[in-house]
């Protein structure tokens, strides 16, 4: 049976800003203030999600939540009518009515942690959705993002889905930007790769001194149960804690892996023989030839990749078996990582292009391509009890297009934020959304 790898990205919604929300997220400090451009934001994303479907990749979309999230800020105590609440946050509290609004759920990569059915114990796919729990205004999403995955996934004969891990730091999950999954063919069982930033509970791990480590290794741990994975099918490995340090506040900033291929740098892991060992010996076991490609600091700095996002890349198969990496414009403008990618694709190794994409206003907040996306590898039959509203095509892309350009500010800063027509016409182009991507009601002021 025919098997892929499907990209969900997430849609940007309507209040995209520079909140300045995430300490140890280099871009999201250093951006924070300035004047944001929503509609230019989801146009980019879309125009992506537009350009990889049209290269004959499965695309599909991820709906954004409800922000200003009324019902966050009433649980912190501000009360009245929506209007009053946002106003009293506004002058008491602006710190948290920015969070409140923040359109963080675009980077999807951390909406949950994804198992194709060869991995799983019961052959389903199964779906975590991340805690998120080392931020405030991340960890307001995931009960949307269950609601959303489950429109989108709601056979309950293919998919599985678990609520999200308790919410302490303890169990820090954030999703798939810590999780790649190694195989030789798509529907075939493969090695998940899970990558930690500390231990909760065992002291001999080390851990970053400045910026916090997101996700736990006690998470990854859960999530590999839950999922019914075979300890056959799992390697665990630590991200090196200097580099959380330095601004890699999720593995994806520094590495990312697709097909039996590790792209990686040098300075991105713990004890990274014994993990590339471990590798090599559970993919054979299921009959791959595992790859890395290593990155050498001498090349490229830990600074160069966490300003360039140089692994933040899509790397995606193609049909002839070599591979395409989906960069951002900021590794073009970076001089040391653009020559080292001239280098890498005329080696003759694997990775033979690169195509650069302009994703601006997420990249200030620290999301390139990679965050913007959750693969889901699914088989034939799988893929066909998929909603069919959430999958890319020509068509829902116009409708998507047409959506921003009706309902969608060019210019967002914090006094934008605290004006309460914002929240209704983020509720109308919301409930308009759920309609385009036959969600049903999956928003609080459509439920409740
Ligand atoms: O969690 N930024 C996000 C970026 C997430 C990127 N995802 C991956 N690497 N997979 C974060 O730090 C900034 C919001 C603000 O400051 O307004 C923010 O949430």
């Amino acid at each position: 049976m025919k098997s892929y790898e499907v990209n969900f990205d997430g849609l940007v919604g309507p209040t995209h800003n520079y909140g300045g929300l995430s300490y140890g997220n280099v871009a999201s400090q250093s951006n924070s203030q300035q004047s944001s451009n929503p509609k230019e934001a989801a146009l980019q994303g879309l125009a992506k999600m537009k350009a990889l479907m049209d290269m004959g990749f499965q695309q599909g979309v991820l709906a954004p939540q409800e922000r200003p999230d009324v019902a966050a800020l009433r649980r912190l105590g501000f009360a009245g009518s929506d209007a009053q609440v946002i106003q009293q946050a506004a002058k008491e509290a602006m710190p948290l009515l920015v969070a409140s609004c923040s359109a963080s759920s675009m980077w999807v990569a951390n909406a949950a942690t994804v198992s194709p059915s060869a991995d799983t114990a019961d052959g389903r796919v199964h779906f975590t959705a991340a805690n998120l729990n080392c931020k405030y205004h991340r960890s307001i999403e995931h009960p949307t993002t269950s609601r959303v995955l489950g429109a989108m996934f709601a056979n309950q004969q293919h998919f599985a889905h678990h609520a999200a891990l308790p919410a302490v730091a303890q169990f820090g999950d954030e999703g798939a930007a810590n999780h790649t999954r190694f195989c030789r063919a798509y529907g075939e069982a493969g090695v998940e790769f899970f990558v930690f930033g500390r231990s909760a509970f065992d002291t001999r791990y080390p851990a970053p001194q400045k910026y916090p480590a997101r996700q736990t290794l006690e998470a990854s741990q859960a999530v590999a149960r839950l999922h019914g994975l075979r300890e056959e099918g799992v390697v665990y490995a630590q991200q090196n804690p200097s580099v959380i340090d330095q601004g890699v506040f999720h593995n994806d900033v520094i590495a990312v892996g697709n097909g039996e291929v590790l792209f990686y740098h040098e300075d991105a892991f713990l004890e990274t023989d014994k993990m590339l060992a471990e590798l090599t010996s559970k993919l054979a076991k299921v009959g791959g030839k595992f790859q890395s490609v290593c990155v050498p600091r001498s090349a490229v700095t830990v600074d160069d990749a966490v300003r360039s996002y140089l692994f933040n890349s899509q790397l995606l198969s193609r049909p002839d078996g070599s591979m395409l990496l989906i960069v951002p414009e900021e590794c073009r403008s970076n001089e040391r990582v653009w020559q080292y990618l001239q280098g890498l694709t005329g080696s003759g190794g694997v990775i033979r292009e690169v195509k650069v994409f302009d994703l601006k206003q997420s990249m200030q907040n620290g999301g390139g391509p990679a965050c913007l996306r959750l693969r889901v590898a699914l088989n034939e039959t799988e893929l066909a009890a998929v909603n069919p509203g959430v999958i890319m095509t020509a068509s829902l892309y116009d409708s998507l297009t047409q959506w921003v350009e009706r309902h969608y500010r060019d210019r967002m800063t914090e006094n934008d934020l605290a004006d309460p027509q914002l929240l209704l016409e983020c509720r109308g182009a919301l409930d308009e959304l759920t309609q385009v991507l036959k969600l049903g009601a999956v928003y609080p002021f459509q439920i409740n």
